[in-house]
């Protein structure tokens, strides 16, 4: 027997893969967009999928002569249904384009397959500095945690913040805050007295926050995934860490847009960094927050659904610009260096990083119109993803 008949079943894989893009052609243009629509990130799945949605909807579904397809697949953020579903999108469907990505090691499982097959990947959503890394295909249109973490900790030292416990969740994004935001910290002659690390599943964050009132920082500083913040916040409060004199500081992902009017006025006042709030005062800003809640029912976008936005306005751009031709190098090739105006301020596609540069802001939580908003009070501008430096 010849020795090509035990060609293992990831082989096989690997060869349709490969040869998946060559057999796209007819008039369709496809984006498999592979999101959490169920489970404890389905939030970020029904924000980037408004988004998405909501840009078809304002920006047209035919471009360069093509009709755009969006193919909506829910992986429950469970990174080895993410895989599977991107191989049946490439090989079955045969998307041009693969993108979503709700949490890193769903990104990090299918960086593989966009190598294999030559698909631009646009990670919308996850956000550890690494995955751009992890193939020459991938894009990103969120952000990297170590770029808005730096902002925080070089305000919260001239801020009268000495001392902080760091408290993230236990995965990628929450390590790199972590790092960033300690290593900035103690640069600036402030001091991380404790680093605690709450799991990604089902997270009981009590006895974390019993641990930091017996430390008694300055300040706390959070990172947790979106949807999470709401949880952290109540503990917070419950445990009466405010009336112990320890102040709440995080990442905008947990102030996050989705959730922050429900977390009721113990909220107010919480200093976060991030690189998109709700109440960000420009005129394509407002137009994008009134459209988008229109179209969904009143929900609030958050920055999620900017990221979502983006990315389509990424994969629409490069689509205009190689007409159609050349398949996935060609589109990533029209991906990289894109420049404009996103509802979050100025941002920039890195032709060499393939990464987002944006402006990062500090932000107050603040009523505004009855309803609580993240309210930005500085900028630092163009900011580049420090991981990308070491
Ligand atoms: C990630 C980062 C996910 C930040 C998030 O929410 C987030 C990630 C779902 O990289 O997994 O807010």
């Amino acid at each position: 027997m010849k020795k090509r008949t035990f060609l293992t079943a990831a082989a096989l894989s690997a060869a349709a893969l490969a040869a998946a893009p060559a057999m796209a052609q007819d008039n369709t243009f496809k984006i498999g967009l592979i999101l959490p629509m169920t489970g404890q990130q389905a939030t970020t799945g029904r924000q980037i999928e408004a988004a998405a949605r909501l840009y078809m909807a304002q920006n047209g579904d035919t471009v360069a002569g093509k009709k755009i397809q969006l193919i909506v697949k829910d992986d429950t953020s469970l990174p080895d249904t993410t895989r599977r579903l991107a191989q049946e999108l490439v090989v079955n469907d045969k998307v041009n384009v693969l993108a979503g990505f709700g949490i890193t090691p769903s990104a990090l499982a299918t960086a593989p397959i966009a190598t294999q097959s030559k698909t631009p990947m646009v990670v919308m959503a996850a956000a550890t500095s690494s995955i751009t890394q992890a193939s020459p295909y991938i894009v990103r249109t969120s952000f990297t945690l170590p770029q808005v973490s730096v902002a925080l900790a070089d305000w919260a030292p001239k801020n009268g913040i000495k001392t902080v416990v760091t408290l993230v969740s236990d995965y990628g994004p929450g390590i790199d805050a972590e790092k960033f935001f300690k290593d900035r910290l103690t640069f600036n002659g402030g001091q991380v007295t404790d680093a605690l690390r709450v799991p990604l599943r089902n997270p009981d964050f009590a006895p974390f926050l019993q641990k930091v009132r017996d430390n008694k920082p300055d300040a706390l500083f959070v990172f947790v995934p979106s949807g999470a913040g709401a949880a952290v916040m109540k503990q917070f409060l419950e445990r009466g860490l405010d009336k112990a004199g320890i102040r709440l500081i995080a990442t905008g992902d947990v102030t996050d847009d989705d959730q922050l009017n429900d977390m009721g006025d113990g909220a107010l006042g919480v200093v976060t960094s991030h690189h998109y709030s709700a109440a960000h005062p420009s005129a394509m800003n407002k137009k994008f927050v009134e459209a988008f809640s229109k179209a969904n029912k009143g929900l609030r976008p958050n920055f999620m659904a900017v990221g979502g936005y983006d990315g389509m306005r990424v994969i629409y751009e490069a689509l205009k610009t190689s007409k159609g031709q050349g398949g996935g190098d060609a589109l990533l090739a029209a991906m990289k260096g894109q420049l404009f105006e996103s509802p979050r301020g100025k941002i920039f596609i890195d032709a060499q990083t393939r990464d987002i540069v944006q402006d990062v802001y500090l932000r107050k939580v603040e009523k505004k119109d009855g309803q609580l908003y993240n309210v930005e009070f500085d900028v630092i501008k163009d900011v580049k993803d420090p991981g990308k430096a070491k």
